[in-house]
């Protein structure tokens, strides 16, 4: 039997040609800034988000730790979606590693308001922490994958800059926003002082994310990254699927998009099963099952059937389409949960 894994864009495999490239990758020691591979990364990923410099990490966690350290000094307090990846499932890192108080507002569908973050935001008073940042997450995971757009982004900087608060993306999946909103990914990133996004969730390479921002902010961050821990040697072995990442695999994307709607499409057609359609926009599909008994009930049958997937919270599961899915994968998948559902 089959198994269509839905549980991750995670869980895709290097490409053979990033196999390949690992093979001819020219190397060095990346803690002197010596790997050429690296550093031939490192300028893509900075033209390609539109920032002066870019810095490879470990991890989508690792990028917004180092990120959030290399903006902040302890005690700050920084302005999060109350549902934002960094909020929930970091481990706590922003306040075990950086002293930092986070301060969650609730979006709409993980779009921040600008009047919320308005008010959030902390006067000149000898009681307050100093505001220091905002984050905002694009596409936003637990919201479904939902694109947050040019206008939201910029509704919100509008109010953030003026008061010499820093903004930071957590664009995990940034070029699925950029892709689904059919645009340039800069005029998603323009507004942002510092951009993470992630080489190894759809974008196929096995390790690594990038961390962009001005030349000064990098360098902090650089010395982060060694602090974590994070200074790795020949690293030019990731790096060169990191480029094949870049260059190759964001296109393809779009594939992904078209798979998630016919799954979601799929799902809406199914009793018992409850989704919100406008939501998918990308490739995450949340959706209800409280009326099937909960969210653990349905992937344990569903699993014994072949389909891999996992549960956002007691009542909703999320799906995520990814390389290693294809829209066969997607008509098996929709049979054997129409069997479950059953
Ligand atoms: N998300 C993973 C899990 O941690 C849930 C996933 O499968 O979606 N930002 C966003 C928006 C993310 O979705 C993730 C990973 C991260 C940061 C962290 O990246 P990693 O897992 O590389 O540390």
């Amino acid at each position: 039997m089959k198994i269509v894994d839905l549980r991750s864009d995670t869980f895709t495999l290097p490409t053979p040609e990033m196999m390949q490239a690992i093979q001819e990758a020219e190397l060095g020691d990346d803690v002197f800034q010596e790997d050429p591979t690296m550093n031939k990364l490192e300028k893509l990923a900075a033209q390609k988000i539109g920032k002066e410099k870019a810095l490879f990490v470990t991890s989508g966690t690792q990028a917004n730790v180092v990120s959030l350290l290399a903006h902040t000094e302890r005690g700050d307090e920084v302005i999060m979606e109350a549902q934002s990846h960094t909020y929930l499932y970091e481990v706590g890192a922003m306040a075990a590693l950086g002293g930092l108080m986070a301060h969650p507002v609730p979006g709409n569908k993980g779009v921040l308001y600008p009047e919320d973050v308005k008010k959030a935001i902390r006067g000149d008073d000898i009681h307050f922490p100093r505001t220091r940042l905002v984050c905002l997450e694009n596409t936003h995971n637990n919201a479904g994958g939902i694109a947050v757009t040019p206008e939201q982004i910029k509704a919100v900087a509008d109010v953030v800059k003026p008061q010499n608060i820093k903004i930071h993306l957590d664009g995990a999946r940034v070029f699925n926003a950029a892709v689904a909103l059919k645009t340039d990914v800069k005029t998603i990133t323009k507004e942002f002082d510092s951009v993470m996004f992630c080489l190894s969730k759809g974008l196929s390479a096995p390790v690594g994310s990038m961390v962009c921002g001005s030349e000064e902010f990098i360098k902090r961050a650089r010395k982060a990254r060694k602090m974590l821990g994070g200074g790795m040697r020949q690293a030019g072995i990731l790096a060169a699927c990191g480029i094949v990442a870049v260059e190759k695999m964001v296109d393809r994307l779009k594939d992904d998009h078209t798979n998630a709607q016919k799954l979601a499409k799929g799902l809406s057609e199914l009793k018992g099963i409850s989704i919100d359609l406008d939501t998918v926009q990308t490739n995450i599909i949340i959706f209800d099952v409280s009326k099937l008994g909960g969210s653990h009930k349905f992937i344990e049958i569903l699993e014994k059937k072949g389909v891999k997937c996992l549960a956002r919270d007691e009542t909703h599961v999320r799906m995520v389409t990814h390389r290693m899915v294809s829209s066969e994968d997607i008509d098996t998948a929709l049979e054997r949960i129409k069997e479950v559902v059953k």
